[in-house]
């Protein structure tokens, strides 16, 4: 099934002002270099390229009241969310090419508000190694980009938590989290508390990625828009070195293939995001060609024979 709407408008964000690590800045052209807008136009979709938002650079400063760079991160996010929802107010599929994870607190809180506009049920899929559920309370880095689905449900800084017309911008059961697989001691405490549906690599051990992504998409209806949040690592680090925090463990090729046609397969992808691709940590652009391959994938690439 195709996605909900054929019309992709890409949208750089180059920071990495969330991160741990520098280099998540150099991620939107990574991607095109790898050639995500033709492979998309392939895929028989219309493709525009936005180029880049601009924003404050890297302070690279330690965290203050519990966060690193604040002020920057919202600035970035308020960026983001002004441009993601422009694209969805014009019909447009907007895929915002990180830039670290923090920035989808402002994708996500323009795709609610759109939701909500529309009337239409949102289900976000988050592909990640992290839950990214931490808090100025509990985070072990003062990092944002471990925070982004934690503000989403309105647990963060006023400045995050109300970017958008509605706060929180989300709630706990919008979430479907796969292939997590390293959750701190207080984020696992809280994420229990308040009922994030997380689909862990424990979990699709047991029972594979197929089962795990059926129960993952099962409410999914015609009414329903499905971003997805595409941590690139999600995937293991020995196919996808080019990421800041490599967890090993992760779904290997044809596991997350068939992941992202799965969700392809819903035909209600509305947005994307993706994040977390490090040019600095890469080799020759492998993680960025694999990732361009799977969102290929996203976007109705099958392998299916019959
Ligand atoms: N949970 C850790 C590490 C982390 C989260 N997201 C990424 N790394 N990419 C933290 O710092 O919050
Ligand atoms: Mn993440
Ligand atoms: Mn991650």
């Amino acid at each position: 099934m195709s996605p909900v709407t054929r019309s992709v408008a890409l949208v750089g964000a180059p920071t990495d002002i969330g991160a741990g690590h520098r280099g998540s800045s150099m991620g939107p052209e990574a991607l095109r270099v790898a050639n995500l807008g033709a492979r998309l136009a392939r895929r028989g979709m219309h493709v525009v390229d936005r180029g880049n938002l601009t924003g404050p650079l890297n302070p690279w400063a330690p965290p203050t009241d519990g966060y690193r760079h604040l002020d920057e991160v919202v600035a970035w996010n308020t960026a983001v969310y002004e441009a993601v929802y422009a694209e969805l107010k014009e019909g447009n599929l907007p895929v915002m090419l990180g830039g670290d994870h923090c920035l989808a607190i402002g994708s996500i809180t323009a795709v609610a508000r759109h939701c909500r506009e529309k009337g239409t049920k949102l289900r976000v899929i988050w592909l990640d190694a992290h839950a990214d559920f931490n808090t100025s309370q509990i985070t072990p880095s003062g990092n944002i980009h471990g925070m982004p689905v934690a503000c989403l449900c309105g647990y963060g800084p006023d400045a995050l938590t109300g970017l958008g017309d509605v706060t929180p911008a989300t709630s706990p059961d919008v979430f479907r989290q796969i292939g997590i697989r390293s959750v701190d001691e207080g984020e696992k405490r809280l994420v229990h508390e308040v009922g994030v549906d997380i689909y862990d690599m424990r979990y699709i051990d047991e029972i594979g990625m197929k089962a795990a992504m059926e129960e993952a998409l099962a409410d999914i209806d015609a009414n329903t828009h499905v971003h997805v949040s595409f941590d690139v690592d999600f995937l293991d680090p020995s196919i996808a070195p080019g990421v800041g925090t490599t967890v090993r463990g992760g779904p290997n090729y044809r596991e997350a293939q068939l992941c992202m046609e799965m969700i392809a397969d819903t035909g209600r992808v509305g947005s994307l995001d993706i994040v977390e691709l490090n040019p600095a940590f890469d080799k020759r652009n492998q993680t960025a060609r694999l990732a361009v391959d799977l969102v290929e994938s996203l976007f109705g690439k099958s392998t299916l024979m019959r």
